[in-house]
């Protein structure tokens, strides 16, 4: 079954990983086995990039973007449609491969490539939408306005969990802001990016845009290089924290431009007045869905103290009742991890959880069969336990009591990353509080949802340790352009602004 997969997405073993438009082969890198995290068995191998295949694909990347930063930006949109149609015809097949991949159940590894094809519908529009301001001048006979143009190459390093939809944020919104491209996929996800690589190869056939969507597979090295490389003025990281770290300041010693989207440590507030069943549905998804590997994953339940013992004896029976299993079977709710290690430091947060004086309510143990299976993990906190301020990339989730909301809203502020948040209330000042500059600190806040799962219409990305970044929606695009004010006299004589005289 997988076999055919694999051959009508035309990938085959040993597949190259370098491509910017021809594809090298076979390139100079180091060989990337792709696991299936569900029997821990490999699927293929992905021939990854030298730094020496890596530097021509970048060069090729600055040969293209002079032309592509001239092609009027609503025709580049039409490179952006012919691809969104190609994901179309493909989704089937390429949602397959995520599952197969990454382990995301089905319905998420289709609605991985779904929010590729809304990606990059919303920028066909964005393509003719790309506006600028223009401003009142206080010069007469002067006109002033500002107006976007493209930046350069990008550099897209993407992690495993979202291996090709973070692409699609990227990708679709450079593409038509007029920018080329240089992808940095994971290596735990290589046979993805190159399914994706080549749809998109043949979408784009005879436009004569080879150069524009670059990737180059490899490991840190190769972040590294990218970082270090003037030849691209924007890097845009999706990863760890300590990834971002290793990154961001490598950029900014040659001054150039970061978009660092990494990790969260998301928690949602459930509120005594509550839709309960709402509340319950919410917290399974955000803490349980993608088996935890999400950067917007519920990790800390904040939960007032009068509801919580009912409301924890729900969820652990929820939480029993969960399927975990092979991701491509109709009623499994919960796949594997992406791998042994994961595996290994999901048990470690545990120990580390019980030694601190974590309560395990349910869940805590590894499955007892092929593939990186484990039981999701709910345990009651305290908010003092070092382990709940650490980002954990598995199903665990942490339960914490308060008495007050705005001594919950502290507590839910009171780590290191602000990505996602969220409250459960029907009380409309709870809520609004929540959303107000002294409520949470997040970039993304919710009411009555969970933490996970955001449209891609919202600008996605958050404070503080996560690195400030957005990508996707709204005005989003604005990072991959850069902004010219000018200003033009049409009048006869040159007035000065501030009033400042310098007569001749
Ligand atoms: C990520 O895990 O890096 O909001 C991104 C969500 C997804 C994106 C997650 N749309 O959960």
């Amino acid at each position: 079954m997988f076999d055919e997969l694999l051959e009508r997405l035309g990938l085959r073993d040993r597949h190259p990983g370098v491509c910017s438009g021809p594809w090298s082969d076979p390139p100079g890198g180091e060989e990337i086995v792709s696991i299936n995290p569900s029997t821990g068995e490999p699927i293929a191998t992905v021939v990854g990039g030298s730094i020496a295949d890596y530097d021509a694909v970048a060069d090729r990347a600055v040969a293209a973007f002079k032309r592509w930063r001239t092609l009027p930006a609503p025709r580049r949109g039409e490179a952006v449609r012919r691809i969104g149609q190609a994901l179309r015809e493909h989704k089937d097949d390429l949602g397959m491969l995520v599952t197969l991949e990454v382990g995301k159940i089905r319905s998420e590894g289709l609605g991985e490539v779904q929010e590729m094809i809304d990606m990059a519908d919303f920028a066909v529009g964005l393509s003719r939408q790309l506006y600028g301001l223009t401003i009142a001048s206080e010069r007469p006979g002067h006109r002033m306005f500002e107006q976007w143009h493209p930046i350069g190459p990008v550099g897209i390093i993407s992690a495993f969990n979202f291996p090709v939809a973070v692409w699609s944020w990227n990708a679709m919104v450079a593409a038509v802001c007029g920018d080329s491209m240089v992808w940095k996929p994971s290596p735990l996800a290589p046979l993805t990016s190159v399914a994706v690589q080549r749809l998109v190869n043949r979408a784009v056939e005879g436009m004569g845009i080879d150069g524009v969507f670059g990737l180059c597979v490899g490991g840190a090295d190769l972040g590294r290089r990218m970082a270090e490389d003037d030849r691209l003025p924007l890097i845009s990281a999706t990863g760890s924290v300590p990834m971002g770290r290793a990154i961001a300041p490598v950029v900014a010693a040659r001054l150039g431009r970061s978009l660092l989207e990494l990790g969260g440590n998301n928690g949602i507030i459930v509120s005594p007045k509550a839709n309960l069943d709402l509340a319950l549905r919410a917290v399974v998804f955000a803490a349980v869905g993608t088996a935890g590997q999400r950067c917007t994953t519920l990790r800390r339940l904040i939960i007032h103290e009068s509801i919580a013992d009912g409301f924890l004896d729900r969820l652990a029976s929820a939480y029993r009742s969960l399927r975990v299993g092979d991701p491509w079977e109709d009623d499994v709710l919960v796949g594997p991890l992406i791998s042994e290690q994961a595996v290994a430091s999901m048990l470690d947060a545990i120990e580390q959880a019980k030694a601190q004086g974590g309560e395990v309510v349910c869940g805590g143990n590894r499955l007892d069969r092929p593939g990186y299976f484990v039981e999701p993990t709910l345990i009651r906190a305290n908010p003092g336990m070092p382990i709940v301020r650490k980002e954990t990339f598995a199903p665990i989730l942490f339960a914490m009591t308060y008495s007050d909301l705005d001594e919950a809203i502290a507590l839910h502020n009171d780590v290191a990353e602000g990505l996602s948040s969220a409250i459960v209330t029907d009380d409309l000042r709870e809520a609004e509080r929540f959303l107000s500059p002294e409520g949470s600190d997040c970039g993304i806040a919710n009411v009555n949802i969970g933490t996970s799962g955001a449209e891609i219409g919202g600008a996605f990305g958050g404070e503080k340790a996560t690195g400030g970044g957005r990508e996707a929606g709204s005005d989003a695009w604005k990072a991959y352009m850069r902004r010219q004010t000018c200003t033009v006299n049409f009048g006869g004589t040159l007035p000065l602004a501030q009033g400042v005289r310098f007569d001749l």
